[in-house]
């Protein structure tokens, strides 16, 4: 039996398991990311484990989102990472360097590899031909330390492209399409591997905005082939070397196929509030829009803004918008400066901002009230811009530079000119000098921790007795940025969880905090995929802190459930999903003999005690996953292994 291209990179990386559909596999890491929202607990993580060195290929610190220094707290975080990498061999790319998974897929990504990132969108390397994975911090520590990761084999599915793009189509639409057709739980378990000879036709960093993207489908990762169009990118990256060839076998099998006929494609862009609420921009023409933010880990490539900037040549953008654009990388930056397009995109009238997450993450740029903002990014979650009720639509540079200059939602078709067209350049300016390579003399160098960067809260072994209130009970599709805001004003908080718990689910319960303060902890209660998006741990973390023993749902986002049992927090699922509505907050619940339960069956009885009924929930956990929450999370787990 021919093999695809995800089980040709597991099948060289598995430690154990096999490769069948749904069996608990273990594989090995070559190559881990951090950014500093999340890396910095990770590192914390990391040096709790006691070991001199990491035990990867390659690991390297980014710093991206936690760029606007107001206080303290960011540049000490930054201070933490810069000395913290050099004593432990990891590489250091400085505030300023980019958007790490746009500078990771110019300058690390390598075709055949694993790459473990602890940001959601990491399968952005997998347009390199990659295994590249979204995790949280704890498991990048582990990874770092030399522990394989763990996972569930997920389906592969082929997504199959025919055809060409039309004319003012971009990569964009077909992961829209993707997302109109799956929605953003469609993909949770799923590899998406593409294939067809719609493929040949799309560059490295076209694949890269649908491989991004893919986060939003809730999929596992999204893989692309490794072909004659990656060595022309690695190449012009200085990077020949690192090239393989790596294609599926011709007969190879996939758990599910589906295709996407590229000409039949439209501009397509996603509607106010989450990513699969799609729809033509032709239905959306005429509104009026009062932003635009270019820019994000997706769609801010050299040719993405050579293509704005040829649209813009000689144009000034309506005077009702506000035009933002973010080089994604230090290399992107240099090189539309020294070739003249940077002038013409001030010249037209955008605010260049610095190469960094900013605007996609609500660092900064919130926009106006009752206003619609156009979005290139991949993420437009209630709220997350910054303003409270925001309209913000996702879609390509092409559709978000149509609408700077009108004012209005309009389809680049109708702009009167031929679309860019941006060559590869023969060779990308390279220069990694805000690359940091780790001490040579590791022993001299002397970590630097700010006042903001608290110790890391651990919780001891499971209780065999639980109770306590449903705190809060939430609908469908809640994101992490609903569990836990981003943003500028508690993005700094990021190493410091007492601080940053206040902050828990408070845009859905202002007095979540107090109330669990009270209570001391409980039980939340949510709906289907519940933490959806960013794999900020978090989420998890601060439950934790707060003494929330349970969250009980339908169905989980895959990085987060990980993220709730590597902190100790169980994680289940209702057995019969009607109840879900029987519940209610403010409920007493309680859970009898729970280690014991865990231990024997997949099905727990949870007590309502105000109901008074037997609720029964199911916590679908391996073996593995079953002894880290006895221990109390995978730290103290992997510690008491290390202990034995
Ligand atoms: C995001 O896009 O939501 C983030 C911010 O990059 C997160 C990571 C974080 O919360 O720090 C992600 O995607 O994982
Ligand atoms: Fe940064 Fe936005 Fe990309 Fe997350 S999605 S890494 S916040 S640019």
């Amino acid at each position: 039996m021919g093999k695809n291209l995800a089980q040709k990179i597991l099948e060289t990386h598995l430690i154990s398991g096999r490769l069948i559909l749904d069996h608990d596999i273990a594989i090995a890491i070559d190559q881990t990311l951090t950014q500093d929202a999340t890396g910095t607990m990770a590192y914390l993580q990391f040096e709790a484990l006691g070991i001199p060195e990491v035990r990867t290929k390659f690991s390297i610190s980014y710093v991206d989102h936690n760029m606007l220094q107001a206080g303290f707290e960011n540049a000490d975080d930054h201070r933490f990472l810069q000395t913290f990498t050099a004593k432990y061999g990891i590489f250091f790319s400085k505030p300023g360097n980019g958007i790490c998974h746009q500078v990771h897929l110019e300058r690390f990504a390598k075709p055949g590899e694993v790459l473990l990132g602890s940001d959601s969108h990491t399968p952005n390397a997998g347009a390199m031909g990659m295994i590249a994975i979204g995790v949280g911090g704890l498991d990048v520590a582990l990874a770092m330390a030399g522990e394989p990761f763990y996972i569930k084999m997920p389906e592969i599915v082929l997504v199959k492209l025919k055809g060409k793009l039309p004319p003012w189509v971009a990569s964009k639409d077909i992961i829209l399409e993707l997302l109109r057709r799956f929605t953003v739980r469609g993909g949770v378990g799923k590899i998406f591997e593409f294939g067809g000879p719609g493929v040949r036709l799309l560059s490295i960093p076209e694949r890269a905005t649908i491989a991004n993207l893919g986060a939003e489908l809730g999929a596992t990762t999204t893989i692309f082939p490794s072909d004659e169009n990656t060595l022309e990118f690695l190449k012009a990256q200085g990077r020949r070397k690192d090239w393989v060839s790596l294609e599926p076998d011709k007969d190879a099998e996939y758990d599910q196929v589906i295709g996407i006929d590229l000409h039949e494609l439209e501009p397509l862009m996603a509607q106010p509030s989450s990513p699969d609420k799609v729809s033509t921009v032709r239905e959306e023409t005429g509104k009026a829009v009062k932003q635009v933010c270019i820019g994000s880990c997706n769609n801010s490539s050299y040719f993405d803004l050579m293509s704005v900037a040829k649209i813009l040549k000689g144009k000034k953008i309506h005077p009702d918008v506000n035009l933002t654009i973010t080089p994604g990388s230090k290399q992107v930056f240099e090189m539309i400066a020294r070739n003249g397009a940077l002038a013409i995109l001030i010249s037209a009238g955008a605010r260049i901002l610095e190469s960094a997450c900013g605007p996609c993450i609500g660092m900064g740029q919130a926009p106006p009230s009752d206003a619609i903002s156009i979005r290139t990014m991949n993420r437009n979650f209630p709220g997350r811009s910054g303003t409270p009720e925001d309209q913000v639509y996702l879609a390509s540079p092409y559709v978000a530079t149509a609408c700077a200059l009108k004012g209005s939602i309009a389809d680049p078709r109708r702009l009167g000119m031929k679309p860019p067209r941006i060559p590869m350049p023969p060779k990308f300016l390279i220069d990694d000098s805000l690359i940091l390579p780790p001490a040579s003399k590791p022993e001299k160098v002397v970590i630097e921790r700010g006042p903001n960067i608290k110790p890391l809260p651990l919780r001891g072994p499971l209780e065999d007795f639980i109770e306590g209130s449903v705190i809060l009970k939430v609908g469908d599709n809640i994101t992490t940025d609903h569990i836990l805001p981003a943003g500028a004003r508690v993005l700094p908080l990021r190493s410091n969880i007492p601080a940053i718990s206040k902050h828990l689910f408070e845009r859905l319960e202002p007095h979540f905090f107090k109330k669990a303060r009270e209570l001391g902890g409980g039980f939340v209660v949510g709906g289907e995929n519940y933490g959806q998006g960013s794999s900020r741990e978090h989420a998890a973390l601060a439950p934790m802190y707060l003494g929330i023993k349970a969250i009980l749902t339908k169905s989980y986002a895959r990085i987060h459930r990980s993220n709730l049992i590597n902190f100790g927090v169980l994680p289940l699922t209702f057995k019969n999903p009607d109840e879900g509505s029987r519940i209610q907050q403010g409920d007493h619940l309680r859970i009898s003999h729970l280690r014991s339960s865990l231990e024997r069956d997949d099905l727990l009885q949870i007590e309502n005690v105000t109901q008074k009924r037997i609720v029964e929930v199911s916590h679908g956990l391996n073996t593995r996953e079953r002894e880290i929450l006895l221990a109390g999370g995978l730290l103290n787990f992997i510690r008491e292994r290390r202990k034995s």
